[in-house]
């Protein structure tokens, strides 16, 4: 029995299942991980990464940036998609092909045929960073799956149930992992627990998460 206890989540031909429409394809990004550094690279000359402030008031440990039509934001006023980058004022930067196709593949690769995200979030760890536990539901359209690729330091992932207070699974991330989750395991309550410093060999001291989904 897996760790959730209602299927076998044992790891086979490098997709690990996490529920019934979620799970990690190990090592998918690999093949390309130079390509969506490079491409990252280029959104942050042009949408840098910050630190954003909950509607709560703190200042996340994550440091964030988008690329695609729609951003996620958040400031004192509440979490939302924009189009408009609110510190640069113009637009979010494309979306490249290279990081589209990878989400697309994926996403198939999963079952979810037809991805075609809109908004792809890029979230950067550095040691001691951590996500709390929380749902992705700013979002339009819940019956598109969202895609996460990991890159650089390893991370324990938190996969919790549909209610803040059920259990957690905690499933390791490793660099070139990519989680797809729907369906009925797209409102699971997730989050990452406070990085460790353990040193990639290309990214050093960084981990980098692409979370990819349809915002509008
Ligand atoms: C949920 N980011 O930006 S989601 C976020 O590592 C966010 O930065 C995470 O949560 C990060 O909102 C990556 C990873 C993930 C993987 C598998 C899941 C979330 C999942 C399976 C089911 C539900
Ligand atoms: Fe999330």
């Amino acid at each position: 029995m897996g760790t959730l206890g209602l299927f076998d989540d044992t790891e086979m031909d490098g997709v690990q299942a996490l529920g019934p429409r979620a799970c990690v394809l190990r090592g998918f990004a690999r093949p390309v991980a130079g390509d969506l550094l490079s491409a990252i690279d280029e959104v942050a000359r042009i949408s840098a990464f910050r630190h954003l402030v909950t509607p709560g008031g703190y200042t996340m440990s994550v440091a964030m940036t988008n690329c695609g039509a729609l951003g996620w934001t958040s400031d004192s006023r509440g979490y939302r998609y924009t189009a408009i980058d609110p510190e640069t004022g113009e637009p979010w930067p494309a979306m490249p092909d290279a990081l589209r196709r990878l989400a697309h593949d994926a996403a198939a690769a999963a079952g979810f045929e037809r991805f075609e995200p809109d908004a792809c979030l890029v979230n950067r760890y550095a040691p001691g960073t951590k996500l709390s536990l929380h749902q992705d539901k700013d979002e339009r359209d819940l019956d598109a799956p969202i895609v996460s690729v990991s890159l650089g330091m390893p991370a324990v992932f938190l996969f919790g149930g549909l209610r803040r207070d059920d259990a957690t699974a905690k499933v390791p991330l490793f660099h070139g992992d990519v989680a797809v989750w729907g369906a009925e395991d797209r409102l699971r309550y997730h989050g990452v627990m406070p990085l460790k410093d353990q040193p990639h060999p290309t990214l050093g001291s960084q981990r980098i998460n692409l979370t990819f989904r349809k915002a509008g």
